[in-house]
């Protein structure tokens, strides 16, 4: 297989119930993490394109399952980012209740880019998801975002408290520092999506 170009990655589409999806075939890899986390900003980033999923400073505006094609049977999904304090807890309820209907349920799903804010990781909810996805040996990749907000000392600080916190749930996990603004951590996105695809596709 020849190396991927995200580049040409293009909207496919919007669902707000997994029932909605009628693609069954090809791999899927879903970005993940509460709203503000930078998931759009991630995807905007490793697709080199400014507004294929849009990035909001209004947390929790992406209320829907978005589909992207990378290539033809490589999607990329942006899921709907929990844990808005502000929103009524019965929209809420039907976010988690999305979410935790595709992770358990969706067959083409074989990784998870999973998003922290690098200053405020591993909270409540993050939790809950990595519960998900030890109990169906879904793979994942953690990306700690905003890298740029903190110094690089504290950088290295956080990552080891992640990775050791971490190490307590999962057998397996890659982990990366990350930064939309600043290019961080893009190539290793990228080579891990390579790797994904290749043993799924
Ligand atoms: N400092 C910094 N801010 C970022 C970065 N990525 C995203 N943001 C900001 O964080 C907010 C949420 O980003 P967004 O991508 O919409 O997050 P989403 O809700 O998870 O999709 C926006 O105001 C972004 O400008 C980053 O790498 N560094
Ligand atoms: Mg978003």
């Amino acid at each position: 297989m020849n190396i991927i170009n995200y580049n040409k990655t293009c909207f496919l589409k919007s669902v707000s119930q997994i029932s909605d999806i009628n693609i069954e075939y090809g791999v899927e890899i879903a970005f993940i993490g509460y709203s503000n986390s930078g998931k759009s900003s991630a995807i905007n980033s490793l697709t080199n394109q400014k507004k294929l999923a849009r990035s909001s400073k209004t947390p929790g505006r992406t209320q829907l399952i978005n589909f992207f094609e990378v290539v033809n049977n490589f999607r990329i999904v942006d899921l709907p980012g929990y844990g808005y304090a502000k929103c009524p807890i019965s929209i809420k309820l039907k976010w988690e209740k999305l979410i935790d209907s595709y992770l358990k349920k969706r067959k083409p799903l074989k990784g998870l880019v999973f998003l922290m804010d690098i200053r405020n990781p591993l909270k409540f909810y993050d939790k809950h998801i990595i519960n998900i996805a030890l109990e169906k040996n879904i793979p994942i990749l953690i990306l700690l975002t905003k890298c740029d907000k903190l110094t690089s000392s504290q950088q290295k600080i956080q990552f080891q408290i992640v990775h050791k916190k971490l190490k307590f749930f999962l057998k397996e996990f890659h982990i990366q520092l990350f930064s939309s603004f600043k290019k961080i951590g893009i190539k290793k996105l990228q080579s891990q999506l390579n790797i994904w695809y290749k043993e799924y596709g």
